[in-house]
């Protein structure tokens, strides 16, 4: 019988091998997968909890917020508060930063999430998850604003997700590869089943929003059409389309098993860059799927050099098999 490593164990032993998860780090980290376990009880309750189905509000989003949404939002600012490791946070639910109040200490992280990430699946039993990035408030900056935020997502120090699906996963990485934890609800731990997690270089599925067709731009177009044209096309092969519309476990499957996930810029609003946002979605996915040896640019550039002008700010999303990503933004004329 493999000996079963927790969470926590595996943290401390990494710290002893490369020293990336200081105490705090470590604290944080921990505290945000305990925030996922409350939250998967809730998630998995459904009905029984009485807590499905819309809340009478909307978020910064402008998207109507559902009554999981704000308990999710609401559990992982509670947990977070009171440690000592964080000066500040910031949520797609939330308007403004959230500065850690007076009455706690102040630390020197800033944590940013995606609380309920999906959530129009809620309703429907499909997978949904939450989405976290870890920064370092910057150096000698006197208390903290939502300046100390903008930060390109390749000073990200930790990020993850949870994914609430058939298991309860936790994904991360520190900088030194992806790690994978699934909830052993029996211990009421996170147990290590992946490490050094890795993306084939190429793939044959991918995954868009194809009632989006005819709002993309000419390169999207391009790509998607010769998916659609299988063995008798210019790719030589057929490819398999997959959308969940969470990208919690659309990404999940590309980590597990390869691919290619796009939300571009479309014509809808042109005025955006695109649905998802940068700070709590792109950029910790980005950093696991490169960390995995994939790829994520917006098209134009890698999407953890893009620098950020403002906190719900969003972005065109193409990553996952690297030489998928590549082809694609080639198309887009920057390679
Ligand atoms: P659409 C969920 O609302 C989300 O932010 C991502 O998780 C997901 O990939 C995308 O939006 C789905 O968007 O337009 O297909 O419903």
């Amino acid at each position: 019988m493999t000996k079963k490593i927790s969470l926590t164990r595996y943290l401390v032993e990494q710290q002893r091998v490369d020293g990336h998860i200081p105490g705090d780090l470590r604290l944080l980290l921990e505290v945000v997968a305990r925030s996922c376990k409350s939250i998967s009880q809730a998630v998995n309750k459904g009905d029984l909890g009485g807590i499905l189905g819309a809340a009478d509000t909307e978020n910064v989003q402008g998207e109507m917020q559902k009554q999981l949404d704000i308990i999710a939002n609401e559990v992982l600012i509670e947990a977070n508060e009171w440690g000592g490791h964080l000066a500040a946070m910031a949520s797609e639910e939330m308007d403004s930063i959230y500065v850690v109040p007076n009455r706690y200490p102040q630390g020197e992280y800033l944590l940013m999430f995606d609380p309920l990430d999906g959530s129009s699946n809620i309703d429907v039993n499909v997978s949904i998850g939450t989405i976290f990035s870890v920064l370092k408030k910057p150096e000698g900056s006197p208390g903290v604003s939502e300046a100390d935020f903008l930060q390109p997502g390749s000073q990200q120090v930790a990020a993850g997700y949870c994914v609430y699906g058939p298991q309860t996963t936790l994904v991360l990485t520190v900088g030194d590869g992806v790690v994978m934890f699934s909830l052993d609800r029996e211990q009421g731990s996170f147990v290590l089943i992946k490490e050094n997690v890795e993306i084939p270089a190429d793939t044959k599925e991918f995954a868009i929003n194809m009632s989006n067709m005819r709002h993309w731009d000419e390169p999207v177009k391009r790509y998607v059409d010769e998916c659609l044209a299988g063995k008798e096309g210019p790719r030589g092969k057929d490819f398999n389309m997959r959308w969940v519309a969470s990208m919690v476990a659309d990404v999940h499957r590309i980590l597990t098993r390869g691919g290619v996930f796009l939300y571009p810029w479309d014509k809808r609003e042109p005025q955006k860059a695109g649905k998802l946002r940068l700070m709590y979605e792109a950029n910790p996915m980005s950093w696991l799927v490169e960390q995995a040896g994939g790829a994520a640019t917006n098209g134009q550039q890698r999407i953890l050099d893009i620098q950020p002008t403002k906190l719900h700010e969003r972005v065109s999303v193409i990553l996952g098999s690297k030489n998928e990503v590549e082809r694609i933004t080639s198309y887009h004329g920057t390679l």
